[in-house]
């Protein structure tokens, strides 16, 4: 690539607890019909202004390590669905060590990490809790939080139209 040359093919992961909304998202940008069930790994490439950003999708229940650093191979931006509704600590703990453990991750150093505060049609939590509560103050690298919700498709190409100019 010659130095002024603009980056148009991305690579994106989805991440995030499950019931998240990682696959919802998917489907939705996908216009996936959802009557059919789609569990596991999910693969699709969209065309979006001139730039093809190809999205995977992984189970929440996805948790073996090892497996993530094969996957991160190659991958341009981490995106980390939370739930804007959970209350539950346990889920609330656990969806932040994921985000930090990511964060930290030297081999990742590099990427910038997209935090979706999802659900926001029904949510509870403004942007700043979400970032008090997951303490996101603290990454030490390009992240960028979006509140999205599946129900508005704009919420969710605003996503992908930063993906493309960062
Ligand atoms: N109200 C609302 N519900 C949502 C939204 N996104 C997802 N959901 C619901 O949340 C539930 C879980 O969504 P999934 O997309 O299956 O979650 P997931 O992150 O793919 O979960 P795993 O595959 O188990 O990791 C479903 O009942 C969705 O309809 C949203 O933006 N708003
Ligand atoms: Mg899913």
């Amino acid at each position: 690539m010659g130095c002024c040359a603009v980056k148009t093919e991305h690579r994106v992961i989805l991440r995030g607890l499950s019931s998240s909304g990682k696959t919802s998202i998917f489907n939705q940008l996908f216009l996936i019909d959802t009557a059919i069930p789609r569990v596991g790994h999910n693969v699709e490439t969209l065309k979006h202004k001139r730039h093809i950003v190809t999205f995977e999708d992984f189970s929440g229940s996805v948790k073996a390590r090892q497996l993530w650093y094969h996957y991160y191979y190659d991958t341009d931006f981490i995106i980390y669905v939370v739930d804007s509704c959970e209350t539950d600590q346990y889920r609330i703990n656990e969806a932040k060590e994921e985000i930090h453990e990511i964060s930290n991750n030297n081999e990742i150093y590099n990427l910038p990490l997209v935090i979706l505060a999802n659900k926001s049609d029904i949510r509870k939590l403004s942007n700043e809790e979400i970032i008090d509560l997951y303490n996101l103050d603290s990454i030490g690298r390009v992240w960028k939080i979006f509140n999205t919700s599946i129900y508005d498709k704009e919420s969710i190409l605003n996503v992908v139209d930063w993906i493309c100019i960062v």
